[in-house]
This record gives structure tokens, sequence and C-alpha cells, in this order.
């Protein structure tokens, strides 16, 4: 299909307004209910009615951590994108583009045509998604290098296209930002010179100051706000301090200490009508946080970007589990030698992404009671070194083993090196644009009731996060084709189109 065709459904169940897309969607599940002899499965179907809305309006995005590698390859990407900026390699011209993103290098299953093959189109065409030429960056840093200078010392793109992004991005200069150096690593130390001085709640008052301005000086209908600073300690979560709205709202007036920095930004988002994206392991998204982006309608959702050897091992062990062979060692060694790794050198920084890149077997795991008994897991292990020599050049090697046929055992070693950035960037694209379009997306399960929103907890996205957060009581799943199927077929949902069942009867049942 040509990459710009109109896409129109032919449907009874949608109508097509000025403002809204309108669908009539039959969602089918299947009830389980277990006793001790029976298993009983009730299949049952509910009417949604679903709208998008197709005003998009002007998309600004704020990065906490602006000045650091991801932070300037995200912004270089999307100049060079915008610009249409080609540039010299030592293997020849080379173009820019969005390999990595699913929105923008993706395509989904539409249907069938005539003879009965798939017909696929690229994922941005499904609905009205913002353009990510049109998206307005800006962003905080504690180091106060403009975002030209931070590009080349992250040393992740080509020679020449710095050259040709640097008058632009020379112009960008990050904000002040929030550092507390009891939450990142002690090695971040000589960086923070950009800082936003006062008490927690005079800071959050500054970003929120920073917010306003930056949205009324672009004319800005949204604005996202997306951590991709440093990993922090997890905070020691505490009753009276992080479990409610109220309580948290205190402890940022008593300028508690376990109050983080990235708690700081989520609270002002917040409270300015904002998304906030986690991109790092650590707990930001208390309960407090939390119940208050839900009292106030706002998204959120975290955490950590799920780039490189997190996305493969959930479908490595997707793909063992569901072959009906056990992993039972799954060892995760990587060394890299950017700043990211540099922070996480340090112990407790490490161990809050230890914890988010641990728990991504578990659904999983969890989904077959004949390979594992209630509680038992496979041994995981996960280490990180740093090693300055390899920069952003991350190598990854995992060694998963899983028990075969009569105990026999079956070892699989993968060898992964690549820039990390590159990986995280499309992530970070896909995050925001995945974000404003689930924020324009309303349903009712009655003609009479009102439209309601998405979840403020923006668990469909957890195909690009790897320890996703997902409402109270809420099931994670982790495995990357379930994340994946439930975007697709959310938004096939939305055109009120079936899910795609991949059971190609008409080439079984002529
Ligand atoms: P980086 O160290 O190059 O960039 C982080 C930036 O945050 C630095 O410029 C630093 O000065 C700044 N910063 C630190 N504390 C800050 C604060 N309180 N407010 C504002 N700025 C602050 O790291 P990189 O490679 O860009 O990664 C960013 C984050 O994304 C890290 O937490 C990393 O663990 C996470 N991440 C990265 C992935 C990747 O593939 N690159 C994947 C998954 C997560
Ligand atoms: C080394 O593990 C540094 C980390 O920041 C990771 O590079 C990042 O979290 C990406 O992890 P993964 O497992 O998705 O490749």
């Amino acid at each position: 299909m040509e990459k710009n065709s109109k896409l129109i459904i032919s449907s009874p169940n949608i109508q097509y307004t000025d403002d809204y897309i309108l669908s009539d969607f039959e969602y089918e599940e299947t009830l389980v209910t277990k006793n001790a002899n029976e298993i009983v499965v009730k299949p049952y179907k509910k009417s949604i009615s679903i709208r998008t809305g197709k005003k998009i309006g002007k998309v600004g995005v704020m990065l906490v951590g602006w000045g650091g590698n991801n932070g300037s390859t995200f912004t270089a990407a999307v100049l060079a994108n915008r610009h249409q900026l080609s540039w010299n390699t030592k293997n020849g011209v080379q173009d820019s583009n969005w390999f990595g993103s699913i929105t923008q290098a993706s395509t989904v299953r539409l249907g069938i045509d005539e003879k009965g093959s798939d017909v696929y189109i690229p994922m941005s065409q499904l609905l009205p998604m913002v353009h990510p030429d049109d998206l307005v960056i800006d962003g905080w840093d504690i180091s106060p290098l403009n975002l030209a200078e931070s590009m080349v010392r992250a040393k992740v793109i080509d020679y020449d296209l710095q050259q040709k992004l640097r008058k632009e991005m020379a112009g960008m200069r990050p904000r002040p930002a929030i550092y507390d150096p009891d939450f990142i690593a002690a090695n971040q130390a000589d960086r923070a010179t950009n800082i936003i001085r006062g008490t927690k709640h005079e800071q959050y008052l500054q970003i929120r100051a920073d917010i306003k301005s930056f949205r009324d000086k672009n004319k800005l209908d949204k604005v996202y706000i997306l951590w991709t600073a440093n990993t922090e300690r997890f905070c020691d979560v505490r009753v009276g301090v992080h479990d409610t709205s109220d309580n948290v709202e205190k402890a940022l007036h008593n300028n508690d200490k376990e109050i983080s920095p990235s708690t700081i930004f989520a609270l002002a988002a917040i409270d300015e009508g904002c998304c906030y994206i986690n991109g790092s392991p650590q707990n930001t998204l208390v309960p407090g946080v939390v119940e208050r982006a839900e009292s106030r309608g706002v998204f959120v959702a975290g955490d950590d970007f799920k780039s490189g050897q997190t996305k493969l091992k959930s479908v490595l062990v997707d793909f063992l589990v569901a072959a009906g062979l056990k992993p039972v060692s799954i060892v995760s060694y990587n060394h890299l030698g950017n700043n990211d790794g540099k922070n996480l050198s340090a112990p407790k920084q490490f161990r809050s992404k230890e914890i988010s890149k641990s728990n991504v077997v578990d659904d999983t795991v969890q989904s077959n009671r004949i390979l594992y008994k209630e509680g038992e897991k496979p041994d995981h292990v996960v280490v990180i070194k740093y090693v300055p020599y390899v920069g952003d050049s991350k190598r990854a090697m995992d060694e998963y083993t899983s028990e075969i046929l009569l105990h026999g055992t079956n070892t699989i070693v993968v060898h992964n090196t690549c820039e990390d950035s590159l990986l995280a960037v499309p992530l970070i694209l896909d995050l925001l644009v995945l974000a404003e379009l689930f924020s324009r997306v309303q349903y009712k399960q009655q003609q009479s009731a009102e439209w309601q929103s998405m979840h403020s907890v923006l668990s469909v996205l957890s195909y690009c996060l790897k320890a996703p957060l997902v409402p109270q009581s809420a099931p994670v799943i982790n495995a990357l084709y379930k994340q994946r199927a439930c975007i697709e077929n959310i938004m096939r949902a939305c055109l009120s189109l079936a899910p795609n069942n991949h059971m190609q009867l008409e080439h079984k049942v002529p």
C-alpha cells in the first residue's frame, strides 16, 4: 500500500466527524472460574463506544536530562529527520531515518487482499498521530553544556552529521535542574553546575514555572515531560510520606529527604496537567504520585526504557516457555562506557537498574505451571560493568540455559553490540507519540454515560518499558509480542476492527 494513501474503514460501526473517529466495538473475552474439580469457561462480549480525537494540536516535550546521551541524540534525530539531512561516512552518504521506532518504522497487518494475502500499512497511518518533525523540544540538565556540546560529549552521532546540526543545537541550552547528590552517583558531581537552589518546594515551583514559560512562549496545546536523566537510587517508600497525594505534598513542603528530584519533576508535571514518563528504573511514581495523577486526570507511564538486552529477553524467554522448554538459568552481563554506565557503577544506582532488568521474565514464568511450580523461578543474574573505552557502544552477553526433554540442557548464548542511545531514542519518540495518541482516546460502556479517558497509568506503553507501571491490581505484562499486540489491537478497536487473530482460515478451510 502507498505510504500516504488515505485509510477508509468501510463498516457500519464507524463514524467520522470533524473532531472524532467514533467506533462501536465488541470486546470479547473469556471468563474462567475454577473450583476443586472443574474449570468453567464462559465467553462474554461487551459493547464499548470508543472515540479518538482527531485534533492533535501543537505538542512540546521537555526532557529531564536533555544534555545526556539520550537527550542530545533524540534532539539530533528529530532535527536530522525534520531537515531530511544526509551526511558522509566512511560507508558513503547516509540519510536520516527513524529505524527502531514502532510508530515510524514498523508496519501493522490491516487485513487480507482479494487473494487472501496479508496487507500491511505503516503504524503511523492507522490513526492520527503527532509527527516527529512537529515536536517542540526543551528540557533541563544539571550539566550546563549546550546541546551541540552535549552531542560532541556523547560521541554517538557521526562527525559529519554533527557538523550539520551544530549551529542549531548550539542555540539550545538546558534549563537548570534539581541536583541531589544523595540520589545519583557521587561520580556525577563534577558536571552538576547548572542547578536550581532552594528547598524542594521552591525547586518544584521553579519546574512548574519552566513548564509554563515553555508552554506559553511556544503556544503549545500539550507538553510531555520525560525523564531521561541519570538513574537515581530508589527512594525509601514510607507511610506518611509517599503513600497518598496529600502526604507527598506535605513531605515536599517539609523538605523530606526521601522526596527525590525525579518525584519533584513528576509532581510539577502533574500539577501543570502534563503527562510524565519515567525512562529510568527508579521508583519516582510512588503511590501518592500516582494517586495525584489519577485525581487530576493526568497520564503517567514508566519505568525504564526497554531497549536492547531486556527487550530480547522478553522475546526469548517467551519463546522458550511457549515452546515447552524450561529456562532455568539466565545470566545477563553487560559493559558500557558512557555516563549512564559511570553512574550505574555505584551500588545504589546499579541496584535500581538490577531490579528493573530482573523482573522481566516473571509473567512468562508464571504462565506455565507444567514447567514451574508455584513460586519457582529461573536463576536470574544481571551484571553491569563500566568500561570507559567502549563509550556508548554497549556490549551485552547473555546465557540462557533451559531444561529440555528428559532433563537434557540447551544453552543459548547471545552477544549484542550496539550504541545504546541509538536504541533508546526511537523508544523515547514512541513513548511520546503513543502517549499523545492515547490521551485522545476516550470510551464509554453505555450510550447514556459520559466519555471517559483511559486510566491515568498508561500501561498500554508497556512495550517500551522494562518494568511497566500498571494500575493497581492489574497484571504486569512483560512478554514483548503481547505488549505489541495490545497496542495494535487497541488501535484497531478505535477503528471498530476486530483484533488480528492470525488464523488465516481462508487458506485452511477453503
Ligand atoms: P547520560 O548520563 O548520558 O544522561 C543523563 C543526563 O541527565 C546527564 O546529562 C546528566 O547531567 C543529567 N542529569 C542527572 N541528574 C539530573 C537531574 N536531576 N535533572 C536533570 N538532569 C539530570 O545517560 P543516558 O545514556 O542518556 O541515559 C539516560 C537514562 O536513561 C539513564 O537513567 C539510563 O539508565 C536510562 N536508560 C537508557 C537506555 C539506553 O539504552 N540508552 C535504556 C534504558 C534506560
Ligand atoms: C547497562 O545495562 C546500562 C543500562 O542503562 C542499559 O543500557 C539500559 O537500561 C538498556 O537496557 P536493556 O536491557 O534494555 O538493553
